[in-house]
């Protein structure tokens, strides 16, 4: 899988997480729909407001799949 199909499955996880919509995870969002994510929340609410923005979650979803340059797809 692609590192751009990547993000656009964790932007559909975001979309289908933020059930209130405001574009931003709350913690209790995230327990619902994302408890995976909950013991890093603090780590990656990187202003401490509380809320995963949108930023926040990418960075995260950036920082765990990012390849080095010429990493071999998995087939
Ligand atoms: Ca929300
Ligand atoms: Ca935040």
């Amino acid at each position: 899988m692609t590192y751009a199909k990547v993000r656009a499955e964790y932007q559909k996880v975001f979309r289908l997480a933020d059930v209130d919509q405001d574009y931003q995870l709350s913690r209790h969002e995230t327990e619902e729909r994302l408890p995976r994510l909950l013991a890093d929340f603090s780590r990656l609410d990187a202003n401490s407001d509380g809320y995963l923005s949108h930023g926040e979650y990418m960075g995260y979803v950036q920082g765990r799949y990012r390849k080095p340059r010429g990493a071999k797809p998995h087939p």
